[in-house]
């Protein structure tokens, strides 16, 4: 018989018929991506992630952020989906119109078998022109080694400019159409569980909030208290990669979902 929170939120995934899964950093963390605020290692650190990651660093030093952004696609391109994300595809499997939307700018939904998450804040494989937002093709010089220092930044072929991460930067805009599908999903789904995100940045918190003022159920998946406890209804403090597959055998017996073994919690 699992922790009483997990078999409350299990009964709550078991009824519902719309289901938002809204994650970030937190859910790659026990694959060894560093969240958000940990990317900041080797030359780095030295720097604050929210002043690397804007329009203004990379026009100031393309070949620092350049560099960064090459290290982080490295760290991810050698990491695995962990069950936590392999948990949330059978979220999907099991509840047909699930909408996933990630924080994340890691390919690791994908990897695990998520169909089209909805990535709020790019993606370290979408590459383009900083200035005629021209694609770029990648693997341009596959990051077969991980940099640790500046990378001077390709050309664009079409313009020549600097190619620029595929990712959203501070102070720049969502891409439209993914945060007009985030707000239609939550807007619309009877149950949103937020996984590994602290809520702090803006306006993707607003997501799980838009759910829960217009009804929805709201399962909070962190091992950590954050802003989004006053809007969840079931708070699971413990790590996505075991809280999700036990939450997902609970709500549905799904034995293939074994967590991994690390120590117990919820
Ligand atoms: C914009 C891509 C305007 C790049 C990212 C309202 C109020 C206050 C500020 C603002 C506001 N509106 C706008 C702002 C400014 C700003 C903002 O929100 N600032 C914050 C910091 C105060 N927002 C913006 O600038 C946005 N743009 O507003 O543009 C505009 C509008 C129209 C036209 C022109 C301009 C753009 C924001 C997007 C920035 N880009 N990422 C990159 O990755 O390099 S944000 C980036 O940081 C991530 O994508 C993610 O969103 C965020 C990190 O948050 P988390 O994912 O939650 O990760 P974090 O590390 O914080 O926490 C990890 C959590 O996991 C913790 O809670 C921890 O306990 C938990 N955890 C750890 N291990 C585990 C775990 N959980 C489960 N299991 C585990 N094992
Ligand atoms: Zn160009």
């Amino acid at each position: 018989m699992g922790h009483p929170a997990t078999q409350e939120a299990a009964a709550l995934l078991d009824q519902a018929e719309r289901v938002v899964v809204f994650t970030g950093a937190g859910m790659s963390a026990e694959s060894g991506v560093p969240t958000f605020r940990d990317a900041l290692t080797g030359l780095w650190q030295r720097f604050d992630a929210q002043a690397l990651a804007t329009p203004e660093a990379f026009r100031a030093d393309p070949a620092l952020v350049w560099g960064w952004y090459e290290w982080r696609r490295h760290a991810v391109q050698q990491a695995q989906p962990n069950a936590g994300h392999r948990a949330v595809a059978a979220i999907e499997a099991r509840v047909p119109n699930t909408v996933l939307v990630t924080q994340n700018v890691d390919d690791l939904h994908e990897r695990a078998g998520s169909a089209n998450p909805v990535h709020l804040h790019g993606s370290l494989f979408a590459p383009r022109c900083s200035a005629c937002a021209h694609p770029a093709s990648t693997p341009y010089g596959e990051a077969d080694e991980p940099t640790d220092g500046p990378v001077p930044p390709p050309r664009c072929a079409r313009c020549a400019a600097d190619i620029r991460p595929g990712v959203v930067w501070f102070g720049e805009a969502l891409p439209t159409a993914a945060l007009e599908a985030a707000v239609e999903a939550a807007s619309s789904c009877d149950l949103l569980v937020t996984v590994g995100t602290s809520g702090l940045v803006y306006p993707a918190a607003e997501i799980p909030q838009v759910a829960a003022r217009l009804g929805a159920t709201v399962i909070q998946v962190n091992p950590e208290e954050t802003p989004l406890d006053r809007v969840a209804t079931v708070n699971l403090r413990g790590p996505a990669a075991r809280v999700l597959p036990a939450l997902v055998e609970a709500a549905w017996g799904d034995t293939d979902q074994v967590p991994d073994e690390s120590p117990g919690d919820a």
